[in-house]
């Protein structure tokens, strides 16, 4: 038997990203069971897979309702009266009156049939093929036809796997389906989202949830045999152990992995830019700044959408918060950084909740224009007639030599014109400060959920962690909009990984908020896989020792880098163990690596006027106004 088969099985029993709202709601949940009439019902899907389905009807109505519906992976999560947990998410909502229904996907917790992750869509010529598309159809059309009372219009959302499933209802809707709310959904596992970024391996993820959600029907913790991860995945070695050792074959997700190294047919058909035209229904797309899961995914969403919107149905909102921070508690700080207000709270007071009233109850007005977005660093919410704004303009901030980081090019012509360190898969650089606890750890509020705005200051001195910081800034500069590192480099291996971050110094003294003193606050963040730089689909050697170009979408930012402040930028070519390691030698697919391809790598990062490494900002020229 499997190591994994003989671990201790565990239910998560609640929402994965939802923990510091468990810890909320267990404190002063109200009685649900005095507010709402709950019915039970498995619901018929077009091939005859009954769907588990809980309705919450409010006592007492005085009117029809609008039916608000979210369909989860993850479990319904009943308190002891049997009363979903979920129905706190949707406090600020209740005042409205809504019927809520909550429903478990195909083959999960008490669904009937098969669960395949992320579902492909189905063949519109066959007649009788389900996708979730077509479950959330049918269940609208159930719940409009059979629940008493309510106004024949559905609201649909949910957050990450929930906001990926509100797309699939969103693609073909039911006419009833009247606005949907996207929230962190992803995009595209291979670019962007849970399981890869730009072809990287988002290796301790990509084995935590594939383990999660596949060993069993409701979800299972893999047990590991100690506390630090960093030391686990280590041990593991080559990533072919991973199913020698334990998982064997099993997981089907694993083996989708390591059967499709490059961006295939198999990533593009489930992401964005294959399913999505224009919107149908009017779509508020959800985002956290600080999103350790899905970030990419809700902006390309809304830049997908964006791209042909006649009838003005698409929308943004991002505030200053990890994966899911929006859906409860107040949202005054994440890790040690405050916002000075309760940015979750009004989100969900004063943008999400007249949202939903206006589309469905013709209540109101609409609470933003096109895209609302928190400004961090100054604590400010911003309101955008676009996104990214057109009026930024590209500004460079350049490697200098002696770790300075400037607005003014190079003017060296030297070829030595460079910084430089040895990158070892044997050592590599953790992504947050170790011990690394498991990804979704039950006992305790673990790192995961915070490592994003982790004081940088931890890998600082590391000798294969390279830095750049420009003087403390005589004047505000105000990013918003894009982030791409150009970097020139060169690699003695024939493949290599660059990560990048891009990162805000508070001032030495900070009498403000005096732990903040000198922090290092990452503002955008990413890693490139070597190989892909020609193509994802198709990965070339590097040649080593050549000076190659490297370029690195850091997405976009709303980030206000405050006078007194400094800007920072590192560069490194491990980040251990979200990202698998690079073997640095090129192997066609890094799943069926051998040990002995694991090898060290001399890097250089060039800085001269030939090969201006950098990394390109888009600046405001003034900063624009708050509208709280
Ligand atoms: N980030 C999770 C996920 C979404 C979709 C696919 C795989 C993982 C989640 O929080 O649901």
């Amino acid at each position: 038997m499997s190591l994994l088969r003989r671990c201790q099985l565990v239910c998560v029993t609640l929402s994965i990203f939802l923990l510091p709202v468990r810890l909320a709601a267990q404190q002063d949940r109200p009685d649900y069971s005095k507010l709402f009439d709950k019915t039970e019902v498995m619901i018929p899907a077009r091939d005859g897979i009954k769907l588990h389905t809980e309705i919450y009807s409010p006592k007492n109505a005085t009117e029809t309702l609008p039916i608000i519906f979210e369909r989860t992976p993850y479990g319904l999560n009943d308190d002891e009266k049997g009363f979903s947990r979920k129905l706190r998410r949707y406090e600020e909502m209740m005042p409205d009156g809504y019927i809520f229904v909550f429903q478990d996907i195909r083959g999960r917790y008490g669904s009937e049939g098969k669960f395949v992750m992320q579902r492909p869509v189905r063949d519109p010529k066959n007649s009788k093929a389900i996708d979730e598309g077509t479950d959330t159809y049918d269940t609208i059309d159930w719940l409009v036809k059979n629940v008493p009372h309510n106004n024949g219009r559905v609201g649909l959302l949910g957050i990450s796997y929930g906001g990926w499933l509100t797309v699939m209802g969103m693609l073909e809707p039911h006419p009833a389906l009247k606005a949907v709310s996207e929230q962190a959904s992803p995009a595209d596992m291979f670019l962007g989202d849970d399981f890869h970024h730009n072809g990287a391996f988002r290796l301790s993820y990509g084995f935590e949830y594939s383990t999660m959600m596949e060993t069993d029907k409701t979800n299972f913790s893999f047990q590991f045999d100690r506390f630090d991860t960093y030391d686990w995945y280590l041990r593991l070695g080559a990533l072919s152990n991973a199913n020698k050792n334990y998982l064997h074959g099993t997981l089907p997700t694993w083996n989708d992995f390591v059967a499709h190294p490059n961006y295939d047919s198999f990533w593009k058909q489930q992401a964005m830019p294959f399913l999505l035209t224009r919107p149908k229904v009017p779509n508020l797309n959800v985002a956290g700044w600080w999103d350790q899961e899905d970030f990419y995914g809700p902006m390309k969403i809304y830049e997908i959408l964006e791209k042909e919107d006649p009838e003005h149905l698409n929308y943004l909102v991002a505030g200053p918060w990890n994966h899911g921070g929006w859906a409860g508690g107040a949202g005054k700080s994440l890790g040690a950084i405050p916002f000075g207000s309760d940015t979750a709270l009004y989100f969900r007071r004063n943008i999400e909740a007249p949202w939903f009233a206006y589309w469905l109850k013709d209540k109101g007005s609409l609470p933003l224009k096109e895209a609302l977005l928190f400004q961090t660093g100054s604590d400010a919410w911003v309101q955008f007639d676009s996104w990214p704004p057109r009026d930024a303009k590209v500004r460079n901030l350049y490697f200098g030599e002696d770790g300075k980081l400037s607005f003014d090019a190079p003017t060296v012509e030297s070829s030595q014109a460079f910084d430089s360190y040895v990158s070892d898969p044997a050592h590599p650089v953790p992504y947050r400060n170790r011990p690394i606890d498991m990804t979704y750890p039950e006992d305790h509020p673990g790192g995961w959920y915070t490592w994003l705005v982790q004081d940088q200051r931890f890998v600082d001195n590391r000798p294969d962690v390279l830095t750049w910081q420009t003087e403390e800034l005589k004047d505000d500069v105000t990013l918003a909009g894009q982030v791409t590192a150009k970097l020139f480099a060169s690699t003695t291996g024939s493949d290599t990984d660059w990560i990048v971050k891009l990162i805000d110094v508070y001032p030495e003294k900070y009498p403000e908020n005096w732990k903040l003193s000198g922090y290092e606050l990452m503002i955008a963040d990413e890693v490139f896989r070597g190989r892909f730089r020609n193509s994802f689909e198709k990965p070339v050697p590097i040649a080593p020792g050549v000076v190659t170009p490297f370029t690195i979408n850091l997405h976009t930012a709303n980030h206000m880098f405050k006078k007194g402040h400094r800007i920072m930028v590192q560069v490194q070519s491990t980040w251990f163990p979200v990202i698998d390691r690079n073997p640095q030698k090129f192997v066609p697919n890094i799943f069926e690596a051998k040990e002995s391809d694991y090898q060290k790598a001399t890097q250089h990062i060039y800085r001269s006027k030939r090969f201006p490494s950098r990394v390109e900002i888009s600046v405001l020229p003034s900063a624009t106004a708050a509208t709280n």
